[in-house]
């Protein structure tokens, strides 16, 4: 099983993204996490098309975009993403989320499903077929600098089990809130494969992004 890191831009220094994501490929960063957020679905706004699209034309890292807004079936086509792209939607946003993640994939790119603390891993059950990625969040959406909700660990194991007992082995499992390295660790050995870094693990003052990123590779 490979584990994959993906930088949480929201984290970075906004004044100097295009430095930030030089380092970030410097570091072997293998995604980069792009928080879409609409001030309704979560209690926050972050970051926007426009930016995914300019993000997109500088770096040949792929993106990892995580749309938390209602109906985000509205904005999918703002962005250009290709087929090593992810378009993760939460499935609490949509009434009819299956046929948003099979536009996405109409799209040209990978899908995302992510699910809120207390959605059932039961919620994949049906929707298999369609998704790519499993985004199953550590924390409640919204805000940077949280703390790992209690059932962290349990979603995580239930949540590989469920998939492989579906015969679906091939979904990995990515996880978004409070990675810090003991949490990476303990969520790896659940069976996440892909950890979204934000202010507990990458963006840290006195580290470089390359050492942080080491340090956390290195518990994996
Ligand atoms: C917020 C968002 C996340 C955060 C990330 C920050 O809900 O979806 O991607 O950017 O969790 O990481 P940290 O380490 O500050 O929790
Ligand atoms: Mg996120």
């Amino acid at each position: 099983m490979s584990k994959l890191l993906s930088a949480s831009l929201m984290c970075a220094d906004l004044m100097n993204l295009e430095k930030s994501v030089n380092e970030l490929k410097n570091a072997g960063i293998d995604y980069l996490h792009i928080d879409i957020m609409d001030g309704c679905f979560v209690p926050n706004i972050t970051l926007g098309f426009d930016l995914v699209n300019s993000i997109k034309s500088i770096t040949d890292i792929s993106l990892d975009v995580h749309m938390m807004v209602n109906e985000p079936s509205r904005f999918i086509d703002r962005m250009n993403l290709d087929k090593n792209d992810y378009l993760c939607v939460h499935c609490e946003s949509e009434v009819h989320i299956q046929r948003t993640l099979s536009q996405i994939r109409e799209k040209g790119c990978k899908t995302g499903m992510a699910i809120n603390p207390q959605t059932p891993v039961e919620s994949m059950k049906y929707l298999t077929d369609y998704i790519d990625m499993a985004l199953v969040m550590t924390v409640s959406p919204g805000f940077a600098g949280q703390k790992i909700f209690a059932g962290a660990e349990r979603k995580v194991s239930d949540a590989r089990k469920f998939l492989d007992e579906c015969g679906c082995s091939h979904i990995p499992i990515e996880v978004d809130g409070n990675i810090s390295v003991e949490n990476g660790a303990k969520l790896s050995r659940c069976g996440a494969e892909i950890f979204v870094l934000g202010t507990s693990s990458l963006f840290l003052k006195g580290k470089t992004l390359k050492q942080a990123a080491t340090e956390f590779r290195e518990v994996l």
